[in-house]
Protein backbone atom coordinates (compact mmCIF):
# COMPACT_ATOMS: atom_id res chain seq x y z
CA UNK A 1 0.00 0.00 0.00
CA UNK A 2 1.14 3.36 -0.59
CA UNK A 3 2.05 5.80 2.07
CA UNK A 4 -0.64 8.34 0.98
CA UNK A 5 -3.43 5.37 1.30
CA UNK A 6 -1.77 4.10 4.51
CA UNK A 7 -2.74 8.27 5.89
CA UNK A 8 -5.99 8.23 4.42
CA UNK A 9 -6.92 5.26 5.93
CA UNK A 10 -6.26 5.82 9.22
CA UNK A 11 -7.42 9.26 9.08
CA UNK A 12 -11.11 7.87 8.80
CA UNK A 13 -10.91 4.92 11.25
CA UNK A 14 -13.40 6.10 13.99
CA UNK A 15 -11.76 6.80 17.28
CA UNK A 16 -12.80 3.70 19.22
CA UNK A 17 -10.67 1.64 16.85
CA UNK A 18 -7.68 2.68 17.62
CA UNK A 19 -8.16 2.42 21.25
CA UNK A 20 -5.34 -0.60 22.53
CA UNK A 21 -6.97 -3.47 24.63
CA UNK A 22 -5.47 -2.20 28.05
CA UNK A 23 -7.52 0.99 27.61
CA UNK A 24 -10.00 -0.64 27.34
CA UNK A 25 -9.87 -2.83 29.95
CA UNK A 26 -9.85 -0.27 31.97
CA UNK A 27 -12.74 0.93 31.38
CA UNK A 28 -14.55 -2.14 32.09
CA UNK A 29 -12.74 -2.50 35.24
CA UNK A 30 -10.23 -4.91 33.81
CA UNK A 31 -12.87 -7.87 34.01
CA UNK A 32 -15.51 -8.37 30.94
CA UNK A 33 -17.03 -10.43 33.96
CA UNK A 34 -17.24 -8.03 36.57
CA UNK A 35 -18.55 -4.49 34.76
CA UNK A 36 -22.56 -4.57 34.50
CA UNK A 37 -24.20 -1.37 33.33
CA UNK A 38 -24.21 -1.08 29.10
CA UNK A 39 -24.37 2.40 28.91
CA UNK A 40 -25.25 4.81 30.87
CA UNK A 41 -26.81 6.68 27.80
CA UNK A 42 -30.23 7.27 28.15
CA UNK A 43 -32.15 7.13 24.76
CA UNK A 44 -33.10 11.04 24.87
CA UNK A 45 -29.17 11.61 24.45
CA UNK A 46 -28.77 9.56 21.46
CA UNK A 47 -28.01 11.26 17.41
CA UNK A 48 -31.25 12.12 15.84
CA UNK A 49 -30.67 14.17 12.54
CA UNK A 50 -34.15 14.40 11.59
CA UNK A 51 -37.00 17.38 11.91
CA UNK A 52 -39.45 15.86 14.13
CA UNK A 53 -42.88 17.58 13.47
CA UNK A 54 -45.65 17.54 16.09
CA UNK A 55 -48.17 15.13 15.53
CA UNK A 56 -52.13 16.05 15.22
CA UNK A 57 -53.16 15.60 19.25
CA UNK A 58 -55.83 13.09 18.44
CA UNK A 59 -53.26 10.80 16.79
CA UNK A 60 -50.66 10.92 19.42
CA UNK A 61 -54.04 9.97 21.86
CA UNK A 62 -54.62 7.12 19.39
CA UNK A 63 -50.77 6.37 19.99
CA UNK A 64 -51.33 6.47 23.32
CA UNK A 65 -54.14 4.15 23.43
CA UNK A 66 -52.01 1.61 21.44
CA UNK A 67 -49.23 1.65 23.79
CA UNK A 68 -51.04 1.15 27.01
CA UNK A 69 -52.64 -1.98 24.76
CA UNK A 70 -49.65 -3.54 23.76
CA UNK A 71 -48.26 -2.72 27.52
CA UNK A 72 -51.17 -4.28 29.25
CA UNK A 73 -51.11 -7.37 26.50
CA UNK A 74 -47.75 -8.15 27.29
CA UNK A 75 -48.06 -7.90 31.36
CA UNK A 76 -51.16 -9.85 30.75
CA UNK A 77 -49.20 -12.43 29.13
CA UNK A 78 -46.26 -12.34 31.90
CA UNK A 79 -48.96 -13.55 34.09
CA UNK A 80 -50.84 -16.33 31.83
CA UNK A 81 -46.75 -17.40 31.25
CA UNK A 82 -46.63 -17.57 35.37
CA UNK A 83 -49.78 -19.30 35.55
CA UNK A 84 -48.54 -22.04 33.27
CA UNK A 85 -50.91 -20.96 30.37
CA UNK A 86 -48.20 -20.73 27.28
CA UNK A 87 -46.09 -23.25 25.99
CA UNK A 88 -42.66 -22.64 25.40
CA UNK A 89 -41.11 -19.28 25.09
CA UNK A 90 -42.23 -16.03 24.67
CA UNK A 91 -40.59 -12.59 24.74
CA UNK A 92 -42.04 -9.18 25.97
CA UNK A 93 -41.59 -5.89 24.37
CA UNK A 94 -42.02 -3.89 27.68
CA UNK A 95 -40.91 -0.87 27.06
CA UNK A 96 -40.19 -1.05 22.74
CA UNK A 97 -43.63 0.42 22.37
CA UNK A 98 -42.96 3.27 20.32
CA UNK A 99 -40.73 1.74 18.17
CA UNK A 100 -43.53 -0.14 16.81
CA UNK A 101 -46.37 2.11 17.09
CA UNK A 102 -44.52 5.32 15.48
CA UNK A 103 -43.53 3.23 12.91
CA UNK A 104 -47.13 1.84 12.01
CA UNK A 105 -48.60 4.83 11.91
CA UNK A 106 -45.79 6.50 9.43
CA UNK A 107 -46.59 3.42 6.78
CA UNK A 108 -49.94 2.76 5.10
CA UNK A 109 -52.02 -0.61 4.32
CA UNK A 110 -50.80 -2.84 2.35
CA UNK A 111 -47.08 -2.24 3.29
CA UNK A 112 -45.16 -5.29 4.63
CA UNK A 113 -43.88 -5.85 7.93
CA UNK A 114 -41.67 -8.81 9.15
CA UNK A 115 -40.25 -8.72 12.83
CA UNK A 116 -38.43 -11.11 15.68
CA UNK A 117 -39.62 -13.50 18.33
CA UNK A 118 -40.59 -10.15 20.26
CA UNK A 119 -43.14 -8.93 17.87
CA UNK A 120 -46.13 -8.42 20.01
CA UNK A 121 -46.24 -4.76 19.98
CA UNK A 122 -45.61 -4.92 16.34
CA UNK A 123 -48.80 -7.17 15.70
CA UNK A 124 -50.94 -5.15 17.73
CA UNK A 125 -49.26 -1.37 16.39
CA UNK A 126 -50.50 -3.25 13.06
CA UNK A 127 -54.02 -3.36 14.41
CA UNK A 128 -53.75 -7.34 15.04
CA UNK A 129 -57.16 -7.84 17.58
CA UNK A 130 -55.64 -8.07 20.97
CA UNK A 131 -58.10 -11.21 22.13
CA UNK A 132 -56.64 -12.94 18.74
CA UNK A 133 -53.58 -12.70 19.60
CA UNK A 134 -53.33 -13.69 22.98
CA UNK A 135 -55.09 -16.73 21.62
CA UNK A 136 -52.51 -17.27 19.15
CA UNK A 137 -49.75 -17.13 21.90
CA UNK A 138 -52.26 -19.51 24.45
CA UNK A 139 -52.14 -22.01 21.34
CA UNK A 140 -56.01 -21.66 21.07
CA UNK A 141 -57.57 -22.43 17.82
CA UNK A 142 -59.20 -18.48 17.62
CA UNK A 143 -55.37 -17.40 17.24
CA UNK A 144 -54.44 -15.95 14.08
CA UNK A 145 -52.71 -19.09 12.83
CA UNK A 146 -54.99 -21.39 14.49
CA UNK A 147 -52.95 -21.31 17.50
CA UNK A 148 -50.12 -23.47 15.84
CA UNK A 149 -47.26 -20.42 15.56
CA UNK A 150 -47.31 -19.22 18.95
CA UNK A 151 -45.60 -16.21 20.74
CA UNK A 152 -42.23 -16.90 18.15
CA UNK A 153 -44.42 -17.14 15.08
CA UNK A 154 -46.53 -14.35 15.43
CA UNK A 155 -48.36 -13.95 11.48
CA UNK A 156 -51.31 -12.74 10.18
CA UNK A 157 -50.62 -11.60 6.11
CA UNK A 158 -54.06 -9.82 5.47
CA UNK A 159 -52.40 -7.29 7.87
CA UNK A 160 -49.07 -6.96 6.37
CA UNK A 161 -47.01 -9.09 8.88
CA UNK A 162 -45.56 -11.52 7.25
CA UNK A 163 -43.92 -13.12 10.17
CA UNK A 164 -41.96 -13.25 13.30
CA UNK A 165 -38.71 -15.30 13.49
CA UNK A 166 -37.61 -17.25 16.17
CA UNK A 167 -33.94 -17.53 14.43
CA UNK A 168 -31.99 -14.35 15.28
CA UNK A 169 -32.05 -12.20 11.65
CA UNK A 170 -33.97 -14.84 9.49
CA UNK A 171 -36.51 -12.18 8.94
CA UNK A 172 -35.11 -9.28 7.67
CA UNK A 173 -34.03 -11.11 3.93
CA UNK A 174 -37.74 -12.26 4.08
CA UNK A 175 -38.58 -8.44 4.31
CA UNK A 176 -36.13 -7.76 1.38
CA UNK A 177 -37.54 -10.59 -0.86
CA UNK A 178 -40.52 -9.08 -0.01
CA UNK A 179 -39.16 -5.31 -0.86
CA UNK A 180 -37.57 -7.17 -3.98
CA UNK A 181 -41.32 -8.61 -4.89
CA UNK A 182 -43.11 -5.14 -4.04
CA UNK A 183 -40.32 -3.35 -6.97
CA UNK A 184 -40.95 -6.08 -9.80
CA UNK A 185 -44.65 -5.88 -9.69
CA UNK A 186 -44.38 -2.20 -9.84
CA UNK A 187 -46.14 -1.68 -6.85
CA UNK A 188 -45.35 0.83 -4.53
CA UNK A 189 -45.48 -0.79 -1.28
CA UNK A 190 -42.63 -0.78 1.27
CA UNK A 191 -41.27 -4.01 3.40
CA UNK A 192 -39.95 -2.91 6.95
CA UNK A 193 -37.84 -5.06 9.40
CA UNK A 194 -37.38 -4.97 12.61
CA UNK A 195 -34.46 -6.59 14.61
CA UNK A 196 -32.46 -6.46 17.24
CA UNK A 197 -29.06 -5.19 18.04
CA UNK A 198 -27.70 -9.02 18.46
CA UNK A 199 -28.81 -9.74 14.84
CA UNK A 200 -26.49 -6.70 13.65
CA UNK A 201 -23.55 -9.95 13.53
CA UNK A 202 -25.56 -12.60 11.66
CA UNK A 203 -23.49 -12.96 8.24
CA UNK A 204 -27.22 -12.85 7.16
CA UNK A 205 -27.71 -9.32 8.00
CA UNK A 206 -24.71 -8.07 5.79
CA UNK A 207 -25.61 -10.22 2.24
CA UNK A 208 -29.08 -7.96 3.00
CA UNK A 209 -27.45 -4.69 3.55
CA UNK A 210 -25.31 -5.24 0.23
CA UNK A 211 -28.36 -6.33 -1.83
CA UNK A 212 -30.70 -4.09 -0.74
CA UNK A 213 -28.23 -1.11 -1.20
CA UNK A 214 -27.24 -2.05 -4.92
CA UNK A 215 -30.47 -3.12 -5.80
CA UNK A 216 -32.28 0.21 -4.67
CA UNK A 217 -34.88 -2.40 -2.76
CA UNK A 218 -37.96 -0.25 -0.97
CA UNK A 219 -37.04 -1.68 2.45
CA UNK A 220 -36.77 -0.16 5.78
CA UNK A 221 -34.01 -1.61 8.27
CA UNK A 222 -35.20 -0.85 12.01
CA UNK A 223 -32.86 -1.80 14.41
CA UNK A 224 -34.58 -2.46 17.99
CA UNK A 225 -31.04 -1.48 19.90
CA UNK A 226 -32.19 -2.19 23.75
CA UNK A 227 -28.33 -3.17 24.32
CA UNK A 228 -28.67 -6.75 24.97
CA UNK A 229 -28.95 -9.61 23.08
CA UNK A 230 -30.42 -12.14 25.36
CA UNK A 231 -28.45 -11.87 28.92
CA UNK A 232 -25.12 -10.40 27.10
CA UNK A 233 -24.59 -6.40 27.42
CA UNK A 234 -23.85 -4.81 23.68
CA UNK A 235 -20.16 -3.71 25.06
CA UNK A 236 -19.63 -6.97 25.41
CA UNK A 237 -20.16 -8.67 21.74
CA UNK A 238 -19.05 -5.19 19.43
CA UNK A 239 -16.66 -2.96 19.81
CA UNK A 240 -18.77 -0.35 17.85
CA UNK A 241 -21.53 0.77 19.52
CA UNK A 242 -23.37 3.05 17.50
CA UNK A 243 -24.58 0.19 15.41
CA UNK A 244 -26.56 2.93 12.87
CA UNK A 245 -22.46 3.18 11.59
CA UNK A 246 -22.48 -0.22 10.18
CA UNK A 247 -24.37 -0.04 7.03
CA UNK A 248 -23.11 3.23 6.18
CA UNK A 249 -20.30 0.81 4.99
CA UNK A 250 -22.68 -1.01 2.18
CA UNK A 251 -23.66 2.99 0.66
CA UNK A 252 -26.59 3.15 2.89
CA UNK A 253 -28.53 6.17 4.44
CA UNK A 254 -28.47 5.63 7.85
CA UNK A 255 -29.51 7.40 11.25
CA UNK A 256 -29.87 7.19 15.44
CA UNK A 257 -33.12 8.14 16.83
CA UNK A 258 -34.80 7.91 20.14
CA UNK A 259 -36.83 5.10 19.45
CA UNK A 260 -38.92 5.45 22.87
CA UNK A 261 -40.64 8.71 21.09
CA UNK A 262 -43.64 7.69 19.00
CA UNK A 263 -43.12 11.28 17.26
CA UNK A 264 -39.60 10.66 16.71
CA UNK A 265 -39.77 6.89 15.30
CA UNK A 266 -42.82 8.38 13.00
CA UNK A 267 -40.51 11.31 11.74
CA UNK A 268 -37.75 8.68 11.08
CA UNK A 269 -40.01 6.31 9.42
CA UNK A 270 -41.95 8.88 7.47
CA UNK A 271 -38.60 9.39 5.69
CA UNK A 272 -37.19 6.47 4.95
CA UNK A 273 -40.89 5.53 3.69
CA UNK A 274 -40.51 8.32 1.18
CA UNK A 275 -37.11 7.49 -0.14
CA UNK A 276 -37.91 3.78 -0.72
CA UNK A 277 -41.69 4.78 -2.22
CA UNK A 278 -39.68 7.72 -4.95
CA UNK A 279 -36.67 4.51 -5.49
CA UNK A 280 -33.87 5.76 -3.44
CA UNK A 281 -33.38 2.58 -1.78
CA UNK A 282 -33.50 1.31 2.06
CA UNK A 283 -32.75 3.59 4.85
CA UNK A 284 -31.27 1.86 8.77
CA UNK A 285 -32.88 3.45 11.56
CA UNK A 286 -31.32 3.07 15.13
CA UNK A 287 -34.04 3.22 17.64
CA UNK A 288 -32.34 2.92 20.62
CA UNK A 289 -34.49 1.57 23.44
CA UNK A 290 -34.55 -0.41 26.27
CA UNK A 291 -36.05 -3.77 27.66
CA UNK A 292 -37.67 -3.30 31.19
CA UNK A 293 -39.09 -6.60 31.31
CA UNK A 294 -36.90 -9.72 31.17
CA UNK A 295 -35.34 -11.23 27.97
CA UNK A 296 -37.93 -13.59 27.74
CA UNK A 297 -40.70 -14.78 30.97
CA UNK A 298 -38.90 -16.54 33.79
CA UNK A 299 -35.85 -14.59 33.07
CA UNK A 300 -34.33 -14.03 36.67
CA UNK A 301 -32.43 -11.30 35.43
CA UNK A 302 -29.39 -11.27 37.31
CA UNK A 303 -26.87 -9.75 34.05
CA UNK A 304 -28.29 -6.59 35.20
CA UNK A 305 -28.39 -4.30 38.74
CA UNK A 306 -32.36 -3.04 39.49
CA UNK A 307 -30.48 0.31 39.11
CA UNK A 308 -30.07 0.47 35.77
CA UNK A 309 -33.89 -0.77 34.87
CA UNK A 310 -34.84 2.04 37.38
CA UNK A 311 -32.82 4.73 35.72
CA UNK A 312 -34.64 3.57 32.19
CA UNK A 313 -37.70 4.37 33.66
CA UNK A 314 -37.87 7.83 33.29
CA UNK A 315 -37.67 7.75 29.51
CA UNK A 316 -39.98 5.40 28.71
CA UNK A 317 -42.12 5.13 25.95
CA UNK A 318 -45.21 5.75 28.09
CA UNK A 319 -44.06 7.68 30.10
CA UNK A 320 -42.73 10.04 27.60
CA UNK A 321 -46.04 10.42 25.76
CA UNK A 322 -48.12 11.13 28.84
CA UNK A 323 -45.58 13.93 29.40
CA UNK A 324 -45.85 15.36 25.81
CA UNK A 325 -49.96 14.95 25.72
CA UNK A 326 -50.17 16.80 29.45
CA UNK A 327 -47.60 19.58 27.97
CA UNK A 328 -49.79 20.10 24.87
CA UNK A 329 -52.51 20.14 27.35
CA UNK A 330 -54.49 17.45 27.51
CA UNK A 331 -56.77 17.29 30.82
CA UNK A 332 -54.63 14.10 33.48
CA UNK A 333 -58.33 12.81 33.64
CA UNK A 334 -58.49 12.13 29.85
CA UNK A 335 -55.47 9.78 29.83
CA UNK A 336 -56.97 8.39 32.52
CA UNK A 337 -59.79 7.01 31.34
CA UNK A 338 -57.90 5.72 27.73
CA UNK A 339 -56.26 3.49 30.63
CA UNK A 340 -58.91 2.46 32.47
CA UNK A 341 -60.90 1.75 29.15
CA UNK A 342 -57.42 -0.35 27.58
CA UNK A 343 -57.98 -2.27 31.34
CA UNK A 344 -61.02 -3.39 30.44
CA UNK A 345 -60.41 -4.47 26.91
CA UNK A 346 -57.53 -6.63 28.22
CA UNK A 347 -59.81 -8.32 30.63
CA UNK A 348 -61.98 -9.03 27.77
CA UNK A 349 -59.31 -9.74 25.81
CA UNK A 350 -57.67 -12.48 27.92
CA UNK A 351 -61.54 -13.67 28.65
CA UNK A 352 -62.20 -14.31 24.67
CA UNK A 353 -58.58 -15.97 24.70
CA UNK A 354 -58.79 -18.64 27.58
CA UNK A 355 -62.13 -19.61 26.41
CA UNK A 356 -61.33 -20.02 23.24
CA UNK A 357 -61.29 -23.62 22.00
CA UNK A 358 -58.26 -25.94 21.63
CA UNK A 359 -56.88 -26.71 17.83
CA UNK A 360 -58.51 -30.11 16.80
CA UNK A 361 -55.45 -32.92 16.70
CA UNK A 362 -56.75 -33.28 12.84
CA UNK A 363 -55.46 -30.00 12.18
CA UNK A 364 -52.21 -30.80 13.06
CA UNK A 365 -50.67 -31.60 9.33
CA UNK A 366 -53.00 -28.35 7.82
CA UNK A 367 -51.46 -24.98 6.63
CA UNK A 368 -48.09 -26.38 7.38
CA UNK A 369 -46.55 -26.69 3.83
CA UNK A 370 -47.73 -24.84 0.96
CA UNK A 371 -49.77 -26.32 -2.17
CA UNK A 372 -47.40 -26.42 -5.47
CA UNK A 373 -49.32 -24.43 -8.12
CA UNK A 374 -50.74 -26.38 -11.48
CA UNK A 375 -48.05 -24.94 -13.18
CA UNK A 376 -45.74 -26.58 -11.09
CA UNK A 377 -47.18 -30.22 -10.83
C1 LIG B 1 -29.39 -17.87 14.87
C2 LIG B 1 -29.72 -17.80 16.33
N1 LIG B 1 -28.73 -17.79 17.24
C3 LIG B 1 -29.02 -17.71 18.55
C4 LIG B 1 -30.31 -17.68 18.99
C5 LIG B 1 -30.63 -17.57 20.48
N2 LIG B 1 -31.11 -16.21 20.76
C6 LIG B 1 -32.42 -15.98 20.93
S1 LIG B 1 -32.74 -14.37 21.23
C7 LIG B 1 -31.12 -13.96 21.14
C8 LIG B 1 -30.68 -12.53 21.38
C9 LIG B 1 -30.89 -11.61 20.25
O1 LIG B 1 -30.69 -10.30 20.72
P1 LIG B 1 -31.16 -9.06 19.91
O2 LIG B 1 -30.98 -9.31 18.46
O3 LIG B 1 -30.47 -7.88 20.47
O4 LIG B 1 -32.72 -8.97 20.18
P2 LIG B 1 -33.48 -8.74 21.55
O5 LIG B 1 -33.78 -10.10 22.11
O6 LIG B 1 -32.64 -7.93 22.44
O7 LIG B 1 -34.76 -8.05 21.19
C10 LIG B 1 -30.34 -15.08 20.88
C11 LIG B 1 -28.89 -15.06 20.77
C12 LIG B 1 -31.33 -17.72 18.01
N3 LIG B 1 -32.61 -17.67 18.33
N4 LIG B 1 -31.00 -17.75 16.68
MG1 LIG C 1 -31.17 -6.54 21.88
Amino acid sequence: MKQAERALHTQTMPDGLAQPRAEADAQTGGSLLHASITTNALPSESKSAIEVPELDIELLLDMYRKAVLIRLLEKALLAAAEEGQIGGAMHTAIGHEANAIGAAYALRSGDYITCTYRGHHHGIAWGMDPGRSIAEVMGRSDGFAKGKGGSMHFVSPQHGMMGANGIVAAQVPHAAGLALASHLRGESKVAITFFGDGAMFQGVMHETFNMAAKWKLPLIFYCENNRYSEMTPIWRTSSIEDIYLFPRAYGMASMQIDGNDVEVVHAAVSQAAERARSGYGPTFIEGITYRLAGHMAGDLETYRPPEEVEKQQAHEPLTVLRKKLLARGVEEARISEIDEEVDEAIDEAVSFAETSPWPDAAETYLDVFSESTSEES
